[in-house]
């Protein structure tokens, strides 16, 4: 990680610009949050931070909407999708990514080593091959097991708003994807997403996630946002631009996440309250703003001292002291709460 971009060296651990060191992420990716942490608080590179949270979940065989372990589409092949963004709108992504531990390091190679913006399928493989990425069965035991069980039942309907009902819906359990966000010591905002895409999907589905501008974006002077949820519904309204837009004409970091997640629920073709969706957006000050659809979209924000982010949304769940500052679980507003 890191070896092909200059790194800060030599930043002092005290050093913060006007509003970071933060670091943002959907779920509770508590541990991606620490993972990035750790780049950030030595004073390190907010695309390094972003870019070392994302591969937390990818290797986690737990997270069934990540990397390794992450639900299979619904002929049984796990495809990855994953990009990330730097403070230059220098981006880089890969879609239907089949094989690869690291999607967002094969994400991050393309930006820093291609004309390009975007590989997808097997010219992504083939890339990440080439690059000497580490390879790994996606497919766990666990996760092959609960597709059998899918498949018992679905009718091979692709699993677009078939979330199960007899719960409510969006809550974390049913999504772990990853978008992080990273502000340095040096002021230098940064983001990263990887995800598995929806479970069940068609074979050749590619999500938001690896959409710059739907699942993230990042305008060093704007702003920077990243979407999770039902990626269709994201893409409809270019979701993570649209934050940032509505930021860089003024809008707090947490009117900008409404304003998203208010649209896609008056524009989706589907019953907004089969669906969810999750918002989290970072301003160049630090200020930090998510909204959900459903109830249940929470997020981690980790930064120095001990009191929430400024302008963080929500209700403070859990404070978790780390190395140097404090994480912060926060369940965001709800559109329909
Ligand atoms: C997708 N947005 O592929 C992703 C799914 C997601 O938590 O965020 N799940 O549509």
């Amino acid at each position: 990680m890191g070896v092909l971009l200059p790194t800060a060296a030599c930043a002092t651990a005290d050093r913060q610009s006007a509003g970071g060191p933060i670091v943002v992420a959907t779920w509770d990716n508590r541990e991606a949050a620490a993972a990035a942490w750790a780049v950030l608080r030595s004073g390190g590179y907010a695309l390094d931070a972003a870019e070392a949270a994302a591969r937390v979940p990818e290797a986690d065989p737990e997270d069934h909407s990540v990397g390794l372990g992450g639900h299979p589409d619904r002929d049984g092949h796990v495809t990855l999708d994953a990009c990330v963004m730097d403070e230059h709108h220098r981006c880089g992504s890969v879609g239907a990514l089949e094989g690869f531990l690291h999607p967002v390091t094969v994400a991050r190679r393309v930006m820093e080593l291609t004309p390009h913006v975007m590989l997808v399928g097997e010219g992504a493989r083939e890339f990440a091959l080439a690059q000497g990425l580490e390879q790994a069965e996606l497919l766990t035991p666990e996760a092959e097991a609960n597709w059998h069980k899918w498949m018992e039942t679905a009718d091979y309907a692709p699993a677009i708003n078939s979330e199960r009902r007899d719960r409510p819906r969006g809550q974390a359990d049913d999504h772990d994807t990853i978008g992080v966000l990273a502000l340095d010591a040096d002021g230098r905002l940064c983001g990263a997403c990887t995800t598995s895409g929806l479970a069940y999907k068609m074979r050749g589905r590619v999500g938001d996630s690896p959409i710059l501008g739907a699942g993230l974006f990042v305008d060093a002077e704007a702003g920077a946002a990243v979407a999770t949820g039902h990626g269709e519904e994201v893409m409809r309204v270019a979701g993570a631009s649209a934050a940032v837009e509505a930021m860089r004409y003024g809008q707090s970091a947490q009117d900008a996440a409404r304003a998203v997640v208010e649209r896609i629920g008056r524009v989706t073709p589907s019953d907004p309250e089969a669906i969810q969706i999750g918002v989290l957006a970072l301003g160049p000050d630090g200020t930090v703003g998510a909204m959900g659809l459903q109830p249940g979209f929470v997020y981690v924000v980790t930064r120095p001292g001990a009191a929430p982010a400024p302008g963080a949304a929500g209700v403070v769940t859990e404070r978790i002291p780390v190395e140097g500052g404090v994480t912060f679980l926060i369940e965001a507003p709800s559109v329909f709460s």
